[in-house]
């Protein structure tokens, strides 16, 4: 491993941890990944991150949590010649963070968490067969949340604004997670627009290995791992 190369503790179908391994991707640092089963409480990870939650972002004896904290982190001491993922403007910034906590707190609570776990961790962590109310719940919230995303990308370039910001990798990262269950109806009306915005983030170079990703056992959709959805 390279000197001042980070590790990342991380689950590959983590929404928190998919937008660090963007970011650390975009930004151009070293890291390696470590696949962390948090659900085990594993006494040397607790060690690490008293919080008992991926991602944790290691880098010698410094350990960074909680995915937020570490992208703002990584904005701060990424090479210059890197695209900026915060903006200059205080009003941009307020926004930015609006919807990234919109999306982390919120759109994770109602959808991610519930069909992700309902799907597939369940499974992984041996909790019993999906309970198919609890599936309906994650569906009919994705379809409502789903009309504000389109209102967003079709007034504006990006998320937050017409940049790229930390707010594009956040809703990627979430909706990457759903994509790969098979939740996520690309041919239906109130994705249309969306497609377009998903497409044009999951083309940029710092998306490749998440779309190579592979839970054992769980194979995503043929169109996941594809730009141009075919
Ligand atoms: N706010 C945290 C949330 C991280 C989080 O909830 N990670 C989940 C995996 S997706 C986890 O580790 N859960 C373990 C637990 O809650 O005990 C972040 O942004 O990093």
């Amino acid at each position: 491993m390279m000197e001042n190369s980070y590790i990342l503790y991380h689950y590959p179908l983590s929404p928190f941890c998919r937008k660090v391994r963007l970011v650390l991707a975009e930004k151009k640092f070293d890291f390696v990944l470590r696949e962390e089963r948090y659900w085990e409480r594993r006494v040397a990870f607790k060690k690490l991150n008293p919080a008992r939650k991926v991602p944790a972002l290691r880098n010698g004896v410094d350990v960074f949590a909680d995915s937020q904290a570490i992208c703002e982190y990584l904005e701060a001491i990424a090479p210059e010649d890197t695209i900026p993922l915060i903006p200059d403007d205080p009003k941009e910034q307020c926004e930015m963070r609006r919807l990234i906590f919109f999306f982390d707190e919120k759109f994770n609570r109602e959808v991610t968490s519930v069909l992700l776990f309902e799907r597939m961790m369940r499974r992984v962590q041996q909790r019993g067969s999906p309970d198919e109310r609890r599936v309906k719940f994650g569906l009919v919230n994705l379809k409502n949340h789903a009309k504000y995303l389109k209102f967003l990308v079709m007034h504006r370039r990006w998320i937050a604004g017409n940049k790229l910001s930390l707010a594009d990798f956040t809703v990627a990262a979430h909706l990457s997670c759903l994509d790969y269950v098979g939740d996520i109806d690309w041919n239906h009306k109130d994705f249309e627009e969306i497609k377009g915005w998903y497409s044009r983030i999951k083309s940029r170079r710092a998306f490749k290995p998440i779309l190579s990703d592979h839970v054992p056992g769980y194979f995503p959709p043929l169109h996941y791992a594809n730009v141009d959805f075919d």
